[in-house]
């Protein structure tokens, strides 16, 4: 690394965890969990499963891994995914879900991460022997690369019916399902209703250091448990995590309205330097998606020029920047981050 960061926007992944939740973590029961013995992951299971309004669910080291389990376990080799084109599993896991999955995927861009049930209707497959099936249909909420954008439960409950009408399965990446919940007072289970499976993250906005689950009826979930043995994903001694994971959804949710703040905040800011404009224009949580293309600056460089100010972003293309707000950002570290901004882009 070049420089210390000061101001860490990079990812809400990089948070780290409290002394209240170490605490937590050093007074987990513990088990194992490949023999279903670990106490404090079977708690967290049952919190997660009650949550989402699902029977059952199951603790999973990554979001990743979350993701590519579903669709193996919803899916057969040769089927088809109908995606957004921006979906996290498209661009940030490897080509998982041809690699693990044979599955591929027909894509249709998004207004904000949002497709719609009639785009989805025009894509599925009519019943012809040497066609692809379509099996799957994969949402995103919130929506990374759209800009932490919310998928509206509307759209979901058309699409839903869509899927039910033609015998798909539904999948959501619900990485930061939480998120949108805060923002929105939606709870999680009315997002997650019409779902399959559901995936949602604890090591991001939720501040734990590792650890995802997966959730959807009791056989889809004895299901994911073999797929999850087999990806190498069956842990032990647990409870140490799920323990900072449970800590995390008691005490980590209701704060993250004062990251989507933090978000505006930062969008308000940025978007006044003449040449950045913020993609999305209202931001709804905590991922601000920076255009920087008016000024004819990479985003590699504009990386590197605001790290060696101490503050940390990433490149989201090639004249495209992200900023993630998280717990460890407070109000003032945005007034600094916007004069860091101010001083690299007026320069
Ligand atoms: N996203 C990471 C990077 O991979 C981009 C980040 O910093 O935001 N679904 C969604 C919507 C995600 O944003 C992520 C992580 C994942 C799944 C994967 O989670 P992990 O990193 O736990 O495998």
């Amino acid at each position: 690394m070049l420089n210390k960061i000061l101001i860490d926007l990079r990812s809400d992944t990089v948070t780290k965890p409290t002394p209240a939740m170490r605490k937590a973590m050093a007074e987990a029961e513990v088990g194992d969990d490949v023999f279903l013995e670990d106490p404090t992951v079977n708690r967290l299971q049952e919190v997660v499963a009650d949550l989402l309004g699902k029977e059952a669910a199951l603790f999973v080291p990554s979001g990743t891994m979350g993701n590519q389990i579903a669709i193996r376990g919803l899916t057969q080799p040769g089927d088809e995914v109908i995606c957004e084109a921006d979906a996290h599993f498209l661009h940030y896991e490897l080509g998982g879900i041809a690699a693990l999955s044979g599955v591929h995927a027909r894509t249709i861009r998004g207004v904000r991460g949002v497709i719609t049930a009639e785009q989805i209707a025009a894509l599925i497959r009519p019943a012809v022997y040497y066609m692809p099936t379509t099996k799957l249909i994969a949402l995103e909420n919130t929506h990374n690369r759209a800009g932490g954008a919310i998928f509206p439960v509307e759209e979901i409950q058309k699409i839903a019916a869509l899927a039910k009408q033609h015998d798909l399965r539904l999948h959501l990446d619900g990485a930061r399902l939480w998120n949108a919940s805060a923002a929105t007072g939606i709870p999680p289970h009315e997002y997650a209703h019409a779902f399959d499976s559901v995936s949602v993250c604890f090591s991001k906005g939720l501040g734990a250091p590792v650890g995802s689950a997966l959730a959807g009826s009791r056989e889809f979930i004895a299901r994911a448990r073999r797929i999850r043995k087999m990806f190498g994903g069956g842990m032990r001694q647990a409870g140490i995590l799920a323990a900072a994971a449970i800590y995390a959804l008691e005490h980590q949710r209701a704060r993250l309205v004062e990251d989507h703040r933090n978000a505006r905040r930062l969008a308000e800011g940025v978007a006044d330097i003449p040449g950045l404009e913020i993609e999305h224009e209202s931001v709804q949580t905590n991922i601000v998606i920076i255009n920087i293309a008016q000024t004819r600056m990479e985003a590699a460089t504009a990386v590197t020029a605001l790290l060696q100010e101490g503050v940390g972003v990433v490149a989201f293309g090639l004249y495209v920047l992200r900023a993630v707000t998280h717990s460890e950002i407070t109000g003032e570290d945005i007034e600094s981050a916007v004069k860091v901004f101010r001083k690299v882009f007026l320069r």
